[in-house]
């Protein structure tokens, strides 16, 4: 882009360490190189560019924020500046990245077993094998607790049976991480728990169907999940998750990266919006030069350094082990809500080209409308923010 770096204009370089700034750099180069020539193009056709995986695997990029298993160990500032940059270009790809990484890799780096993490994880890395998350379900992702997909006994093995939706790369994963109730006395306490199982997708019984229709999010892939009597050895349960802590904790790491992608789309939008003020003339001037424009960019910059320096506060709590649920809550509350205004407001300033690909604003203001209702809903976020106010759940 012509426009000038925005991020240069608060020097959030002096807050990050070489090493974060590098993989930001990595981030925004792959973005830009890789994802930004062909977007537009994709998101009309709806196209999922599959051969892009192993070149983010390559990079780094898959599960970077966990250690061992060929992931790259990054820290937790540095993952949320590759979100940030990945979602500058498109939310699709940021949350490709966050389904692998911070979902099914997550879920399996936190809850497996020794010989799951062996079996799996360094091939998620490279991108050689392809996760998903099955926890929403048909009837409303809000409440995962109303979970009806179940989990019996069947001599040591398994069998599930339920439905899931909006279960990103469903169609395109080698493993889902599914999330069910058990009904197994054996299991003593936690006999009745939501329990977490690794289920290869070639599993027969397990259908995943893309979900035609979408006007958001259209250069990824999200996906109706059918589970029929579907047949599992005993070892496919994840051995470390009991109760909805365990989908919960996952939650929890994609919510803290979207803190960051949320702010590269409102980036992007600000960007195109100053490059268009700056480069058009109506009444004889350009219309950055008119006080309600430049009052319009001023907000949109506010709310795009405050929504990074959240963000940033919130990485290095999370590098401390001090992230809460509820600070999660306000971050991801924030910076979707905020994106979306900039990205209206950067509409605004676009006028008619506005909404066109020509920009990318429009895209980005249609993939936000996504993410401001997975990961937990605005309503959701103030709600758990309520709680931990007031000490009263309104759930
Ligand atoms: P409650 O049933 O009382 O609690 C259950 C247990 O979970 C614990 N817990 C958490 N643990 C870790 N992190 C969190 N953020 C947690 N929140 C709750 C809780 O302590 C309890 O533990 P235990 O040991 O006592 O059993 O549930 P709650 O009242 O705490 O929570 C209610 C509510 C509404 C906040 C929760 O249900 C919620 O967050 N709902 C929204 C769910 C959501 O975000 N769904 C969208 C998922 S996105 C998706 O699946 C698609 S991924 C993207 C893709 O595939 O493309």
């Amino acid at each position: 882009t012509t426009a000038p770096r925005i991020d240069a204009v608060f020097d959030l370089d002096a807050l990050l360490t070489p090493e974060e700034r590098d993989w930001q750099q990595r981030a925004r180069a792959f973005a830009q190189e890789r994802i930004l020539p062909v977007i537009e193009e994709d998101f009309e056709n709806a196209h999922f560019r599959r051969e892009l995986i192993a070149e983010l695997g390559a990079a780094g990029f898959l599960g970077m924020h966990l250690t061992g298993y060929g992931c790259a160990g990054a820290g937790a500032v540095a993952y949320g500046l590759a979100c940030l940059e990945l979602e500058a270009a498109d939310s699709g790809w940021r949350t490709f990245v966050s389904v692998q990484g911070s979902l099914a890799m997550s879920a399996i780096a936190k809850y497996g077993s020794e010989e799951q993490k062996q079996t799996w994880l360094p091939r998620m890395a490279t991108g050689d094998a392809v996760g998903c998350f099955a926890l929403t379900e048909p009837q409303g992702g809000s409440d995962p607790a109303a979970m009806t997909t179940t989990a019996r006994r069947d001599g040591d093995g398994w069998v599930i049976d339920g439905a899931k939706r909006w279960i990103g790369l469903a169609s395109l994963a080698d493993v889902a991480v599914v999330w069910a109730r058990v009904d197994d006395p054996a299991l003593g306490e936690g006999g009745r728990a939501v329990r977490g199982f690794l289920v290869p997708t070639a599993t027969p019984g397990f259908t995943a169907t893309p979900i035609t229709g979408k006007l958001s999010m259209r250069a990824s892939v999200q996906c109706d999940v059918a589970l029929d009597d579907v047949r599992l050895p005993a070892d496919a349960i994840l051995p470390g998750a009991e109760g909805l802590s365990g989908p919960f904790g996952c939650l929890n790491e994609a919510r803290y990266g979207i803190i960051w992608g949320a702010m590269g789309a409102a980036r992007s939008c600000l960007e195109a919006a100053l490059e268009r003020a700056t480069g058009r003339e109506v009444f004889g001037k350009p219309i950055g030069a008119n006080q309600l424009t430049q009052a319009k960019l001023a907000d949109m910059l506010l709310e795009v350094e405050k929504g990074i320096l959240l963000a940033l506060h919130l990485g290095r709590l999370k590098e401390r082990g001090a992230l809460t649920p509820a600070q999660i809550s306000v971050g991801k509350l924030n910076s979707v809500r905020e994106a979306l205004e900039i990205a209206h407001q950067a509409r605004s300033i676009l006028a008619g080209d506005g909404i066109t690909n020509a920009y990318p604003v429009m895209r980005h203001a249609a993939n936000l409308e996504s993410v401001r209702t997975y990961e937990g809903t605005d309503e959701i976020h103030q709600l758990v923010i309520g709680r931990a106010l007031t000490g009263l759940s309104a759930f």
